[in-house]
């Protein structure tokens, strides 16, 4: 099946509905390779002392690391990018008034690297989410060129309107090929893995993956990104890792090295320590 690509002017709303209808679409270089180069020089140690990963699922070819908030201010500047979040408030609002980062890894796929199998990334949460409810707008950014060859992600657009035990046949699937800078963005419905790395290059991307205000976040963003860091953050940034109030009665907290019998705290405003 095909893919879309749309270039990197296109509005937030077109991609919201784009991503609707098909479940997955790239933008072409919504940043500059030279950005991409920046987040290498920020995060290439991380991941050279990353291990690979121990089941098919993670990759034994495959480097994933984390806390990309903590460590990188290039990854901070992509998951506050303008047009990704407009269009991931625009796709889930629907279910939610608030969104979170759930997940902050780069995915190393090494020469040597296997398929991994497709599925659909709500799993994170089991099968307990209805159907009706769409609870991810997810985004690999491109850090180095993805090709067929190298391990571009692959999908089946559409898919996010199967149901779960139709299987895809190897027509219907499509690749994300597509340049350092570009990002492929998903929802958490459509059926799409890794692919196999037949090169003599890694390949490099970073998953930077949103949900629902009220869910769950797959990545522990407190520990991963402690308040001790956090609060050099603007608000956008705080409010998408949960240092803010989702609602009314979400995410309040006590403040324990306080003498005054725990009061409560609404952490609306920035976070100050
Ligand atoms: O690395 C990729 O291209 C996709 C990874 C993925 O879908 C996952 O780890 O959930
Ligand atoms: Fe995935």
């Amino acid at each position: 099946m095909e893919l879309k690509y749309l270039p990197s002017n296109t509005d937030a709303l077109e991609i919201a509905n784009q991503l609707e209808e098909h479940g997955a679409l790239v933008i072409t270089d919504l940043i500059s390779s030279t950005e991409a180069d920046q987040f290498i020089t920020e995060i290439g140690s991380f991941i050279d002392n990353t291990p690979t990963g121990k089941d098919q699922f993670s990759g034994y070819n495959t480097q994933r690391t984390g806390a990309l908030i903590s460590r990188s201010a290039t990854c901070r500047s992509l998951a506050t990018n303008d047009l990704i979040l407009a269009a991931a408030h625009k796709y889930l609002s629907p279910f939610t008034r608030k969104i979170l980062l759930h997940l902050t890894q780069a995915i190393k796929i090494n020469p040597g690297g296997e398929e991994q199998v497709l599925h659909r990334d709500r799993l994170a949460w089991g099968s307990y989410l209805p159907s009706s409810i769409e609870p991810q707008f997810n985004t690999i950014w491109a850090i180095t060129d993805f090709s067929k060859e190298n391990g571009a992600t692959r999908c089946v657009p559409g898919s996010h309107k199967w149901n779960a035990d139709q299987r895809a046949t190897e027509k219907q699937v499509a690749y994300a090929e597509m340049s350092a800078g570009s990002v492929f963005i998903y929802n958490g419905s459509v059926l799409h893995g890794g692919s196999a790395n037949h090169s003599s290059e890694s390949r490099i991307g970073v998953n930077l993956t949103y949900c629902l205000g009220w869910l769950r976040q797959e990545e522990n963003q407190f520990l991963s990104c402690p308040p001790d860091i956090a609060k050099d953050f603007d608000n956008t940034l705080q409010d998408l890792l949960g240092y803010t109030q989702g609602e009314y009665a979400l995410g309040y907290y006590s403040d324990p090295y306080s003498k005054d019998g725990g009061r409560i705290r609404k952490p609306e405003k920035a976070l100050v320590l």
